[in-house]
């Protein structure tokens, strides 16, 4: 299914309009040109979509979805309607987190209230976006990305008794912490490893030399390898790395890094990592190309070999996802702007899809919308407003 002009109509309409997620271009890799003149935000006709908004009374976005006691927990970012701040990703000015749960995969979903909210961080400064969670021993983690007083992303960590929170932030951010969208994943035999790290907007091109340099905005060279997402393994306690975060590999078929020019198929932000039948599958937001992509690996540190897309561009500029087994069955939960008629800065989480696996453990790729794009309506009308 062919859906080039409808694309092309949302991330106009995306980075026209709403200053998008990270959007800085590069210097060296190429990346798509943005229009002269904005767009008025389309309606979209919501039979379009594949799966419909899980919640709509707040904003919602970044889903990382997993089962605590039975339940379906979700911690994604707030987004909420206010100005646009300083900086790539400036449209991205979140608060607070309130969890989601769900009794079942296709039953209702419940808002809870504020679980953490930037005021209660003594170090962060501002832009709280996509979090994670994990349980141990009966105690709940949510990871979040904030940046410091200093403005540099950094990575916190808030622990309840509940996984609804509330959540008492630690004083001070993970050490050894930058970057953002922290996924936490726990393999079979009980360790924890946070994977991290976002371009543009997320300042990973800022840490290279290893030390952060705030004016040096540089991705490598096209002929160079792509930048790399990090990992840690977590400490016991869960507030600490137990060591020095390594950058995740991931290659082609050949066992070739990605190249900093391959915006098809190279890292961007949003990590996540499941494991299925033996394999570690590291999975992806390529930014500005706008797909869900995933490597296989044997170990959670990596290599990843590249196998293909997991999900098609969303209405939105960002794409960002994470994918839970439930009941025996895996599914994708997502987001997208389908609430706001493509504003790239408020969007909302979707019913999660399930995925299916071929026999040699590869992935079949989604499509967000039922069928093919829809034509922009006649008359552009004012973006529906849940409240912040
Ligand atoms: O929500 C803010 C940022 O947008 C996230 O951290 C990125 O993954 C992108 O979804």
């Amino acid at each position: 299914m062919q859906r080039p002009s409808f694309v092309a109509i949302t991330s106009i309409a995306a980075s026209a309009i709403l200053l998008s997620a990270c959007s800085k271009k590069e210097e060296a890799a190429p990346v798509a040109a943005e229009p002269a003149v904005a767009e008025a935000p389309k309606t979209i006709d919501p039979a379009k979509f594949l799966k419909q908004p899980l919640v709509s009374e707040i904003y919602t976005a970044d889903p990382s979805a997993h089962v605590f006691n039975g339940k379906i927990w979700i911690y994604g970012s707030h987004d909420i309607d206010a100005p646009a701040q300083e900086g790539d990703g400036g449209a991205f000015v979140m608060r607070d987190y309130q969890p989601i749960s769900m009794d079942s995969i296709n039953g209702p979903a419940t808002v809870h209230p504020v679980a953490l909210d930037i005021a209660d961080v003594p170090w962060a400064g501002r832009q709280m976006w996509a979090p994670d969670a994990a349980e141990k021993d009966g105690k709940y983690f949510l990871y979040f990305p904030v940046k410091d007083k200093q403005d540099v992303f950094r990575i916190g960590v808030a622990v309840g008794d509940n996984p609804a929170g509330p959540f008492k932030a630690q004083p001070e951010a993970i050490k050894n912490s930058f970057s953002m969208d922290p996924a936490v994943f726990k393999d079979t035999d009980g360790k924890y490893y946070m994977y991290f790290g976002g371009i543009w907007g997320g300042q990973l091109q800022r840490w290279k030399s290893g030390e952060y340099k705030a004016d040096d905005d540089s991705q490598p060279p096209n002929d160079e390898p792509a930048l790399l997402p990090f990992v840690a393994r977590m400490a016991d306690d869960m507030l600490e790395f137990a060591e020095k975060p390594k950058a995740v590999k991931i290659v082609d078929e050949n066992g070739k890094l990605l190249l900093s020019s391959d915006h098809d198929r190279r890292f961007f932000e949003a990590s996540w990592v499941h494991k299925y039948k033996g394999n570690y599958y590291f999975s992806y937001s390529t930014g500005d190309t706008h797909f869900i992509a995933y490597a296989m690996g044997k170990s959670p540190y990596g290599p990843f070999t590249y196998k293909g897309k997991i999900l098609e561009p969303v209405l939105g500029w960002t794409n960002h996802h994470s994918i839970t087994e439930v009941d025996g069955k895996w599914y994708l939960f997502y987001h997208d702007s389908q609430n706001s008629n493509g504003a790239t800065h408020l969007r909302n989480i979707k019913q999660p899809v399930e995925i299916q696996y071929n026999d040699d453990g590869t992935i079949q790729t989604i499509d967000p919308y039922q069928e093919d794009p829809p034509a922009a309506p006649a008359a552009p009308a004012a973006p529906a407003a849940p409240a912040a």
